[in-house]
Formats: C-alpha cells, structure tokens, sequence
C-alpha cells in the first residue's frame, strides 16, 4: 500500500524559495496529478452540442464574416471541462462546424495536423484534397490528412454545413502545428478515387510490380454505401447493433494516424453497451434519435446533434427510432504509443 506523499507545506519556506529560484521543484508533492493510481483522471467533460441551438449562430457567422475575413468559417466546439474558448473538444480531438456558402471558396492551405468533415446538410460543396474534387453530400465522410494540400467550395444554391474533426489538439501539444498558405488548386477533371478505383469493396487497382499505393489512396467515403452496409449488416446481427469500422482500402488499417471511425447502426429499442475505452470518442448523429448515457448523466440525442465522452467513460447509447452515428476516436493514436485498452464494465 502506497504511503501519503509529502506536500509542499511539508518543506521549509527557504528551501522552496531556493528550489523556485534554481529552476526545479520537487516530483512528490505532484506525483499523483501526472500519476493517478489505476486510471486517468481527465479533464474533458462530456459535452453535447444541439445542431438546431447551433446552426443560426453559424448563419449569422455567415452574415458577419466574409469568408475572407475568415478563411475557414468554424464554431469550434469547446470542451466543457476546458470551458468556453477551449479549440478542443476531448485531449485529442477538435471539433467545428464550418460554413461554406453558395460561391464562395475556403482558400488552399497545407497543414500537420489531419482533418475529416462529415457532412451535416447542404448540396453543391466540395473539398479539392492535391487536385482531387471531393463531392460532399450530407454525411459523406471527406479526409484531408496532414501534408496533403486542400480547399473547399461551393456549386450549390443553399449553405453547406460540415463537421470538422481534427487531431489539433495533439499537434498543438507537441508544438507541431502550422500551416502553408497557397492558391486554389488545379482539379483533375475525373470522379474522386471512391467512384473510379475503389468503387467496389474488396477490389483495388491491380498491383504494377515497383509501383507502390498512395499513402491516402481513397479520400472520401459516401454515406449512401455506408448507410446501405449498416442496413445489410443489421439485417444479419443479433443485438441490434451493427458497427463498421472506415479503413484504408489498400491496408485496412486506420484512415489516419491518430483518428479513427466507426459507423453505427442501433435498432430502434436497441443498447450499444460498449466497453469503457481508453480511448476519448464523439458521436455525430446522421439519423434518429436516441437517449446517451455518459457516466450517470443522460441527454437525448438527435439528427446532426454531436456530443463526446472522455476516456475510461461509461456510454450507453439506446435508440428510439433507428440511429446512424458515427463515433470519433483516438484509438488509432492509443494503438501506435501501445496502451489502447478496454475494461469489462
Ligand atoms: O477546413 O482546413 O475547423 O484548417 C480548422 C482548421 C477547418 C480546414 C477547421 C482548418 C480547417
């Protein structure tokens, strides 16, 4: 059984003075702030975002601010543990939605950190990812990742709205983030890769002997196929709950290094029951409705709400119509510095 540590108080006034002075300070006293027993203790807090609350604040945003005066149009989503103004929503992850109006374009940059957008309503807009035109239709999942060139705009007649998730968050932590500026880029006049060479699942280009894959050989993942695998896949599972994980179509690995997604089906009347995660998760709801339970605190849940659990949270999500959610996590990143775990409840 571990002893009570030693506090500051416990160290003569002189001594501290002197410590402070030489640049150090005693590990004891702190120990158990950077070392809890057992688990984490985070500082995220559960928080949940109504789209409906949310979306004339970013209409209004759209009459104040020039997308020039701008250059990405986004209401972050503040971590409520961090308070208002925090640019994350869990330690890793950030959330925003952005705007995007009919004619207007977000100007090309380049930067470390990766994106993904899930597309929350409007037709016409689109992301060029290095010369690529992604179309974005409603709960399209569109990457960016770090070092890949990327602009958006719009063709359509009505605002476009989309969620933002980036792992920022991490890259501001390791003081890694920056972005390049440059002009808007030249499109390939083709269908994105998810139309021509990954059209169908479990076929690729053929393999050319000394030609190795892109890094991010497909970029965009269309709901409507998503939604149609969920419906296929529920069909044919016990529970009432079908779950697909967005993988790498050449590697079936994750889509990006630190993030991860995964599509969920819950029946109407069903429970997702997880396992508490090591990893931090949100949930944007597609469709339905639904009741989520995070440690003890329950909120209801609607279409294109968005809300998050820290680490080590106790979740259950029940549905009250069938529910389409896509959860964002950082497992992926958990899994790379080897300690990604699951607890039975
Ligand atoms: O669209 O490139 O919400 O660079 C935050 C930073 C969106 C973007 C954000 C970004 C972008």
């Amino acid at each position: 059984m571990a002893e009570t540590l030693g506090t500051l108080e416990d160290l003569p006034e002189d001594y501290r003075a002197e410590m402070t002075a030489a640049g150090v300070a005693p590990l004891w006293p702190m120990m158990r702030n950077v070392l809890p027993h057992g688990a984490p203790q985070p500082v995220t807090q559960p928080g949940y975002w109504n789209y409906d609350a949310i979306r004339p604040l970013l209409h209004r945003a759209g009459e104040l601010t020039p997308v020039e005066k701008a250059e990405r149009r986004v209401l972050v989503l503040s971590d409520p543990g961090r308070g208002a103004g925090a640019m994350q929503a869990t330690a890793s992850i950030y959330l925003g939605l952005q705007l995007l109006l009919p004619g207007e374009t977000a100007p090309a940059h380049v930067h470390t950190p990766s994106a993904v957008r899930i597309v929350v309503e409007g037709q016409g807009g689109y992301t060029v990812v290095d010369g690529e035109k992604l179309p974005m239709e409603e709960g399209d999942l569109v990457l960016t990742p770090g070092g890949e060139w990327h602009d958006h705009g719009h063709e359509g007649t009505e605002p476009v709205i989309w969620l933002d998730a980036l792992d920022l968050p991490v890259f501001v932590y390791l003081e890694g983030s920056y972005a390049t500026e440059g002009p808007l880029q030249a499109q390939r006049n083709r269908p994105d890769a998810s139309q021509v060479e990954y059209l169908s699942s479990g076929l690729a280009p053929s393999r050319k002997l000394g030609v190795g894959t892109r890094r991010y050989p497909m970029m965009r993942y269309p709901w409507g196929r998503t939604e149609a695998a969920l419906n296929e896949m529920a069909a044919w599972t016990d529970g009432g709950v079908a779950e697909l994980d967005y993988v790498n179509p050449e590697t079936g690995s994750d889509i990006l290094p630190t993030m991860g997604f995964t599509a969920m089906r819950i029946a109407a009347g069903a429970t997702d029951n997880p396992p508490l995660r090591s990893s931090s998760a949100a949930f944007h709801v597609i469709r339905g409705r639904g009741t989520a339970t995070i440690n003890g605190e329950s909120l209801a849940f609607g279409p294109k709400d968005t809300f998050t659990a820290p680490v080590f949270s106790d979740i259950t999500l029940t549905a009250e119509d069938d529910a389409y959610i896509v959860r964002i996590h950082d497992r992926p990143l958990q899994d790379k510095l080897g300690y990604y775990e699951e607890r039975a409840k």
